[in-house]
């Protein structure tokens, strides 16, 4: 069983879409298994995007997701890391198909209202730096 990390981004949360958000990623079969609302700091932002520390947009991007509040969450479920990302699609909104989060409610390359994590490997490291272990409920869902 494999999991993922998402945040649902200040943008998202701004605008009301948490709940159509998880809404989304639980209608696709996968088990919310832990959730909080956060306000990030900067180090924990620079740990979490540390593989992005050397790119001209790292500053903004740090900026950005400590600017307000964000949701983040643990979801679990066979492919957990792919079939995650196919509903979120591509990083740019501009180049996300409808029927995608970001398609749909992404703004620009910044304000792109979802993360998840690109691997089962980048979601354990992802999932440490925001759950502790009592914080994850994993379990069996019900119909
Ligand atoms: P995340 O990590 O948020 O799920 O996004 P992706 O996996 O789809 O994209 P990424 O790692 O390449 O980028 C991480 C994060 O940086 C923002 N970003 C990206 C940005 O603000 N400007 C840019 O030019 C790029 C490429 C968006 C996502």
């Amino acid at each position: 069983m494999e999991r993922s990390l998402i945040i649902i981004k200040p943008d998202a949360v701004e605008r009301g879409l948490t709940g159509t958000i998880l809404s989304r990623l639980e209608g696709l079969g996968l088990k919310l298994v832990a959730l909080k609302m956060l306000h990030l700091d900067k180090m924990l932002a620079r740990q979490h995007y540390a593989v992005h520390k050397e790119k001209p947009f790292f500053d903004d991007l740090v900026n950005y997701i400590t600017s307000a509040p964000v949701v983040t969450a643990v979801f679990e479920g066979e492919r957990a890391v792919e079939v995650s990302r196919e509903a979120m699609g591509p990083t740019d909104p501009s180049r996300a198909a409808a029927g995608t989060i970001r398609g749909d409610f992404g703004l620009d390359i910044q304000r792109n209202s979802i993360h998840g994590s690109d691997s089962a490997e980048t979601a354990e490291r992802e999932i440490k730096l925001f759950f502790s272990q009592d914080e994850i409920f994993s379990r069996r869902r019900e119909k």
